[in-house]
């Protein structure tokens, strides 16, 4: 438990947890906050898996996903897909700001965000290019076809047939070695003391998707979710079974009824693993009172971070899972 105001993030990135605390303490504004935070987790590249150079598709692009909520409005901003742009939790939140619209997508997101004031700009790097060139030398094994004839644009595979849905999910994820150090999305929750929440997310999602691929983060319910009578939750993990289960959504609608932020957060990745027992996920949730809470599943362990009064500097806390 911590006192408000507070400031709690996926993952060890303490320094975007210090600006989002920095930001809220100067403005008052969550929404501030948020943007701040994870806008310090695209600029520094975050875990290679925020932000420009990560996660290069199958056509060696990088795209990003974000969103921004106000639990006390429940107003969003979203972007998915987004390309050339590096700040896209800043294009989320002008979505939020200047539009009556909830998600904005690929190229005219993009045109959007230059309307708005944006650079447009390459979101690759020598590092990105590297993984491209490298997973292309392999065959482009693993990816997320499930296709037997090579994909036409750039020739790779076969890939390897899979027997039914949820097998194929199974074999390919396994395959796929999703973990922490290629999935990790800043997922921020903002709480002032008079408990105005906001929650926010930014990824550039998975190595080598399918070009269009869009996760959970820009998914309102799903990366995360606010509402000030409650509080917020935000995730990480596999978007692509994730977004199936809504599981913030699912988390806060738990602590609606009592429940607390850690057991909300196990029963809804519990829900997922009915389904898909191999799934790699993590939540962590902040009650409008200040209550943190978190779990996993999947990796060996997940880290967040928590800034408060009585947090400081920014505390790192792991969990098992
Ligand atoms: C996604 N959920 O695009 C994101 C990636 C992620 O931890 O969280 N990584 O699927």
């Amino acid at each position: 438990h911590a006192q408000l105001p507070i400031v709690v993030n996926t993952w060890p990135w303490p320094q975007a947890t210090e600006a989002a605390w920095d930001k809220l303490i100067s403005s008052s504004s969550v929404l501030d906050a948020v943007e701040t935070g994870c806008t310090q987790c695209e600029i520094d590249q975050c875990g290679g898996s925020v932000g420009f150079g990560g996660s290069p598709d199958e056509n060696g692009e990088t795209t990003l996903d974000a969103m921004i909520m106000d639990g006390g409005n429940m107003n969003i901003g979203a972007v998915g897909c987004v390309r050339g742009i590096k700040n896209a939790i800043g294009v989320a939140r002008r979505v939020l700001e200047n539009t009556e619209h909830t998600l904005l997508v690929g190229n005219l997101a993009k045109d959007f965000a230059v309307e708005m004031g944006f650079k447009e700009e390459s979101l690759s790097t020598n590092h990105s290019q590297q993984m491209y060139n490298d997973w292309r030398k392999s065959n482009c094994q693993p990816n997320y076809r499930s296709n037997v004839t090579p994909n036409p644009k750039t020739s790779c595979g076969p890939y390897k047939p899979m027997r039914s849905h949820v097998q194929a999910e199974q074999n390919s994820r396994a395959n796929l070695n999703i973990n922490q150090s290629n999935h990790d999305t800043v997922g921020m929750i903002s709480i002032d003391e008079n408990g105005h929440v906001a929650a926010g997310t930014s990824t550039n999602g998975l190595n080598h998707k399918v070009p269009g691929r869009v996760g959970d983060s820009p998914i309102p319910g799903a990366g995360c979710y606010a509402d000030n009578t409650v509080g917020g939750a935000v995730a990480t993990g596999d978007g692509d079974v994730m977004m199936r289960f809504l599981p913030s959504f699912q988390v806060i609608e738990s602590m609606r009824h009592g429940v607390s932020p850690t057991q909300a957060i196990e029963d809804a990745l519990n829900r997922i693993l009915k389904y898909y027992p191999t799934f790699n996920g993590a939540l962590v949730a902040v009650s409008k009172d200040g209550y943190v809470g978190a779990a996993c599943t999947g990796f060996s362990s997940f880290h967040y971070c928590v800034r408060s009064h009585s947090h400081q500097p920014t505390a790192v806390f792991s969990v098992k899972c």
